[in-house]
């Protein structure tokens, strides 16, 4: 009977007017002659949102009664960005909103960029996350998302005399798309002491006691696939004070402000997102943080297995958890704890569950972003597990000495305590050691972790426990919603939108590359993209740019290794050059306009000096009459998903040009290639595959090999090295005052000329400036450049986060889709 008063697709724009007037007028208490942008936009939201949440619950529905086994992707960070635009189109019906907004009077892109990104991330893994929800709904797998429902996402960056500002980020006065579960909470415990005892059968019993309890509340998410009924769950964890009897005693006590003090405390664990991107700090908050929504989660997934009364032996044939990065990995011995402690299982079994349960996904080789965590501090926070991970090594190491009884010094390599003062938990090796599965994110990446940090893992396991699973992004979001003319076109082409669900499909747009007027409309469509981002540009910076100059693009957090500050060198040089030519040659050059965006870390100085820096090249080089439109500096502000949509669409040229081996694959990339940009890149990542796919004419490569970085850095400390002539021109304009006070760039190119060049800046210098040339040059010729733009958009069906996803589910997961019930 409930299907009676279950919404449908809205059949037409009066019905859809309708139920976001009803909203606006009822749920809002707003009238309709104070309806302004604002209000239209959660009116319409309310209204999808309805017709979402009837999918949602039988969806859910669904799958409890098919009772198979699900996925549990576990991350800290989903970078989910703007959730109205994704549903009109998930559900195909935003042709409707639009012409319902405009009848109320509203473009529907003003509505829609009323919305508050949720920025619950840092950058590619969090982004990544938000992709494979997309992709896991939209391919009808029965699968879960868990996070933490930070109150303040990514902080907003302001740019005020050149500097980054960090602003908090509130973004929850008003979301429509999350749904408190009040019901829905787990009492997570910190601190306290662990007891262990005989029971009256002789057998060992262990629990954890006293300490302090924080509760966990549930916000669920609906993440709508795409033209498909399923929509699956993202449950983002809250904290709060549990409501026990301490701090109602408090109270009665009188003690309100304690009581409020520990609910304050409480409500911390959950409040901020950290904001470093390849970078880990060793903070307790942070570890607090992991520990709260692991125990939650995996509270919440044992409850949904108990409920089917299998035997435990049967909860890796119902559970698959993915544990992105090691943010998750006390998910490990939270699993143990709750096997051994709390359901009575034997060591052996409790293990062999576990290992069959987690997939560990690693993004990383860098260092500093290894996490590592005090043993003094997890004996304080988690005593229990602390224990739990001493014998997991201990049976680890036990079986590494068996297997490799000649190599007693391969035992301190693998061993997952580190003997240093403080002894420390080596969190990736708990990772791999606990998973059945290790995965890197593109081929390079997941070579390399088996030749540097898991060399010896290879050995004990075998490398049949290693596998790739090479990145992708949705095409749905990062084609469609931000490029709907690309889209429109290649479906005009291609018969329809079924390129959506099978970007292998795009192949065939490659008989169309000689077609005059499909040729036309692609290069106008790119054309009026850039339109687009130069009004932004004018509107933001009040630079005016030329949109028939060459785009140039790099967006993503700022690093040193991801190189911003070789760009910002490189366009130093042209701008020095232009400066050295007659009127004549300058004449002959191709105008540029060199963007720029990303936030660096607020602690993080040296990626703030680079956004100084260019902000500085921008103020001299946008002013300078003797350049005028040949070249131009821009920094935007605030780079996010929603921008995203804006800046990728319009790029000739994007840049990826970290120093070879060190970035993981990067996926912005992609979205570039997808959205008809070339790209310059190093042979790092999911660049080297890029290439595979579109062919090596289609894209700009240059720089070191990762292979020869070692030497190259040994040579730098130790050996006869010369900085690059070229690179040393530059640094003399940057020291001469050129772009403001030297001594504010002095540790940027010291850190080239005297202290090792760690990123090999000098090395690739002449080679990435070089390959500018060749780009310049081939942009002259527009034919022969419009046609390597559409055979590359042609052969990246690949990079899909939908293939990505289907080899997660066959080779880690073991998991079907389960088809959604026809609704209504
Ligand atoms: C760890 C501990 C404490 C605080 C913060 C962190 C932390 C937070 C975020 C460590 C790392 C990250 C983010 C890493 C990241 O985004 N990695 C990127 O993942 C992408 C998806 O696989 C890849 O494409 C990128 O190459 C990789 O850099």
């Amino acid at each position: 009977a409930w299907k009676k008063y279950a919404p449908k697709p809205f059949t037409s724009t009066e019905e859809f007017e309708k139920a976001a007037v009803s909203h606006i007028e009822t749920t809002l208490a707003r009238s309709l002659y104070n309806c302004d942008e604002f209000a239209a936009y959660a009116g319409t939201s309310l209204a999808f949102r309805d017709r979402l949440v009837i999918d949602w619950n039988a969806t859910q529905q669904n799958q409890t009664f098919a009772d198979q086994k699900r996925v549990y992707y576990l991350s800290l960070e989903f970078l989910m960005g703007r959730a109205l635009d994704n549903a009109m189109l998930n559900v195909q019906q935003k042709e409707v909103a639009t012409k319902g907004l405009a009848d109320l009077g509203f473009r529907i892109e003003d509505v829609i960029s009323q919305e508050h990104d949720a920025a619950l991330g840092n950058g590619g893994l969090g982004r990544l996350a938000a992709c494979f929800l997309d992709s896991l709904a939209s391919l009808n797998y029965p699968a879960w998302g868990y996070g933490l429902r930070y109150r303040y996402g990514i902080f907003k960056q302001e740019i005020i005399d050149g500097y980054q500002m960090e602003v908090p980020d509130y973004w929850l006065d008003f979301n429509p798309w999350e749904f408190p579960r009040h019901d829905v909470t787990v009492d997570i415990q910190f601190y306290g002491h662990v007891n262990k005892w005989q029971d009256e059968d002789g057998k060992q019993q262990t629990s954890w006691e006293g300490g302090e309890i924080v509760e966990a509340v549930a916000y669920d998410v609906p993440v709508p696939g795409y033209a498909t009924g399923t929509t699956n769950n993202l449950r983002l964890w809250g904290s709060k004070a549990a409501s026990g009897e301490f701090d109602f005693q408090k109270f009665n006590r009188g003690e309100y402000e304690s009581s409020v003090a520990d609910q304050q405390r409480a409500e911390t664990i959950s409040a901020v997102l950290y904001p470093n991107d390849n970078l880990e700090r060793g903070k307790e908050l942070r570890l607090k943080q992991q520990y709260f929504w692991c125990a939650a989660s995996l509270y919440d997934i044992v409850r949904r297995f108990k409920k089917t009364k299998r035997a435990w032996k049967d909860f890796p044939n119902q559970v698959a958890i993915q544990l992105n990065d090691t943010h998750p990995t006390l998910a490990i011995p939270e699993l143990m704890r709750i096997l051994i402690d709390l359901e009575g299982l034997e060591w052996d079994e409790a293990w062999q569950i576990t290992q069959s349960t987690f997939g560990y996904t690693n993004h990383t080789v860098l260092p500093e972003a290894l996490e590592k965590w005090s043993v003094p501090l997890m004996q304080h926070l988690l005593p229990r597990h602390l224990q739990i991970i001493f014998d997991i090594n201990l049976i680890f190491l036990q079986f590494v000495e068996r297997s490799f009884p000649k190599e007693r010094e391969m035992l301190g390599r693998v061993s997952i305590i580190e003997e240093s003062n403080p002894k420390m938990v080596r969190m990736a090796y708990l990772a791999l050691i606990g998973s059945h599965k290790v995965n890197g994110v593109a081929e390079l990446h997941s070579d390399l972790i088996k030749t540097t940090i898991f060399k010896d893992f290879v050995k004990i396991y075998g490398p049949d426990k290693f596998t790739n699973v090479t990145n992708g992004i949705t095409p749905r979001r990062w084609l469609h919603q931000a490029n709907p003319r690309l889209s429109e076109l290649i479906a005009s082409k291609l018969g329809g939108f079924d390129f959506l669900k099978d970007l292998t499909m795009l192949h065939k747009l490659e008989s169309f590359v000689d077609d005059k007027e499909f040729r036309k409309e692609f290069a106008e469509i790119k054309y009026a993209n850039k339109v687009r981002l130069a009004k932004y540009i004018k509107d933001t910076n009040g630079v005016t740019v030329d949109p028939k100059a060459l785009f140039d693009i790099q967006v993503k957090r700022i690093h040193e290794y991801k190189r911003q500050q070789l760009n910002i060198f490189g366009v130093i040089k042209r701008y020095l050059d232009i400066k050295a030519m007659s009127a004549d040659e300058r004449k002959k050059l191709a105008p540029r306009v060199n963007i720029f965006g990303g936030k660096a870390a607020p602690g993080y100085w040296m990626a703030k000096t680079v956004i100084h820096l260019i902000c500085e090249v921008g103020r001299i080089v946008n002013a300078d009459p003797d350049v005028g439109d040949l070249l131009k500096v821009i920094f935007l502000e605030d780079y996010n998903v929603s921008k995203a949509e804006i800046i990728v669409p319009a790029s000739d040229i994007s840049e990826h040009i970290s120093t070879a081996g060190t970035e993981a694959s990067g996926t912005s990339n992609m979205k570039f290639v997808l959205n008809g940009g070339l790209i310059i890149g190093t042979c790092d990542g999911a660049n080297i595959e890029i290439t595979r796919e579109v062919g090596e004419n289609n894209i700009f490569l240059f720089g070191n090999l990762a292979e020869d970085v070692d030497e190259l850095r040994h040579a730098h400390l130790y050996g006869t090295y010369e900085l690059e002539p070229s690179l040393s021109h530059v640094f003399d304009a940057i020291r001469s005052g050129m772009f403001g006070d030297a001594g504010a760039f002095s540790a940027l190119v010291n850190g080239i000329v005297d202290h090792g060049d760690y990123y090999l800046v000098s090395d690739d210098f002449a080679s990435y400036c070089k390959t500018h040339e060749m780009i310049d040059e081939a942009y002259r010729n527009q034919e022969e450049w419009i046609t390597k733009c559409i055979t590359s958009v042609a052969r990246m069906g690949f990079f899909s986060s939908d293939r990505c996803i289907d080899e997660y589910a066959e080779s880690i997961w073991n998991v079907e889709p389960l088809a959604p019930k026809q609704n209504g």
